[in-house]
């Protein structure tokens, strides 16, 4: 990866030398590019990478392994640039911004992650059909500039309902005798509620179908306050375990529950350490991997533009983290002993689920 840095100290007094070194190296740029078959052999080929985020990178999960995936690429190939660009919450801000990166026409690929930025970059596309395009977490089969990978939801949602249900019918300290676990997003959309809410259901009705779900939505991305003040409604009316999918306003979900003994499962990247004790649960999207595998592959020239690919369980890209030692040491084995079997049913191919696509 490309990073510049200026020296401060002792600039005056190195100037004659750089400038001899900078001759020198012009005539040995020159010399190379006498040889055969090199016809501008000066000219760097850069790969310039322009990271677009739907949102701000802290605080949402996807976006930050959505940003270490491609940095990682970067840092593994010479002569690679990234550019990170912070598109903000306002969503009708986002096709201007990714019409601006493709106008600058210096980015041999924009990178991005989330269900609505497929379309987006087929209407920019439409003025700028030289752009190439990778969007991560979202769904655009048969454009020759975009290539999208989805992930399967359903079975990222159903792994972690299942654990909710273990954790409301079982014998953990915060929990209680009330059958009702909370999902709380950031906004709705459809696979949040046509895939997420239904996973996370099924999933928790597979451990006993009298559990109810509340569903509630903070409206945003990064209202913490209004995160925590529908946690506490939630935990008011019973619900011990809350699933929280809503960015930044995670934060209010957990500082509520830290408050009151309660419990926080955690989507899309490994959350335990975020509250040790009380996220007791996470099903995560391999997203680093992802970002990392395709952008290695884009700047090698190996991307398949034009496909769409879905990923899930048995792909390797959707998880539940069992191997995490504050997941060991704050869940009971005979909770995670069900959850392990549930595991291997669905790596084994007996439990799967088609993942919708729109
Ligand atoms: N998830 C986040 O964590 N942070 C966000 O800022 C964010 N913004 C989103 C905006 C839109 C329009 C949509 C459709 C989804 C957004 N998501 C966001 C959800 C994210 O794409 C993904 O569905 C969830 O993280 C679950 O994997």
């Amino acid at each position: 990866m490309n990073t510049h840095r200026i020296s401060r100290l002792g600039l005056p007094a190195l100037l004659p030398k750089y400038i001899l070194f900078l001759a020198f190296c012009l005539v040995f740029a020159a010399h190379i590019s006498g040889a055969p078959g090199r016809e501008d052999a000066v000219k760097t080929d850069t790969f310039a990478i322009a990271v677009f985020i739907p949102g701000v990178v802290a605080g949402s999960p996807t976006y930050e392994m959505l940003v270490a995936g491609v940095e990682r690429a970067a840092s593994e190939r010479p002569d690679t640039t990234v550019k990170i660009v912070e598109g903000g919450f306002n969503q009708g801000d986002w096709e201007g911004s990714v019409t601006a990166l493709a106008a600058a026409g210096s980015y041999a690929l924009i990178v991005s992650s989330n269900p609505a930025l497929p379309e987006i970059c087929r209407r920019v596309s439409e003025d700028f059909p030289e752009q190439h395009f990778l969007v991560l977490d979202g769904h655009l089969d048969g454009h020759e500039k975009i290539h999208t990978v989805l992930y399967n939801q359903m079975e990222q949602a159903y792994l972690i309902g299942h654990m909710g249900g273990l954790v409301t019918t079982g014998s953990m300290p915060g929990a209680n005798s009330d059958l009702k676990v909370g999902l709380i997003a950031g906004t709705e959309y459809p696979i949040m509620n046509q895939v997420i809410r239904i996973g996370f259901e099924l999933g928790l009705k597979s451990v006993n179908a009298e559990i109810r779900l509340d569903f509630r939505v903070v409206g945003n991305w990064y209202d913490a306050a209004k995160g925590a003040d529908l946690a506490a409604g939630m935990f008011d009316s019973g619900t011990d375990v809350i699933l929280t999918i809503a960015g930044g306003a995670n934060q209010g979900v957990i500082s509520e529950a830290r408050k009151r003994g309660k419990y926080v499962l955690w989507f899309d990247s490994n959350g335990y350490n975020e509250a040790p004790g009380i996220v007791v649960g996470c099903s995560v999207l391999n997203q680093e991997q992802m970002a990392f595998e395709k952008t290695i592959l884009a700047i090698d020239g190996g991307l398949t533009y034009g496909s769409a690919e879905i990923v899930g369980v048995r792909d390797g890209y959707v998880e539940f983290v069992e191997d995490d030692e504050r997941y060991v040491e704050h869940v009971p084995e005979s909770i995670r002993s069900s959850q392990h079997a549930l595991i291997l049913s669905m790596t084994s191919g007996k439990i799967e689920f088609t993942m919708p696509v729109f």
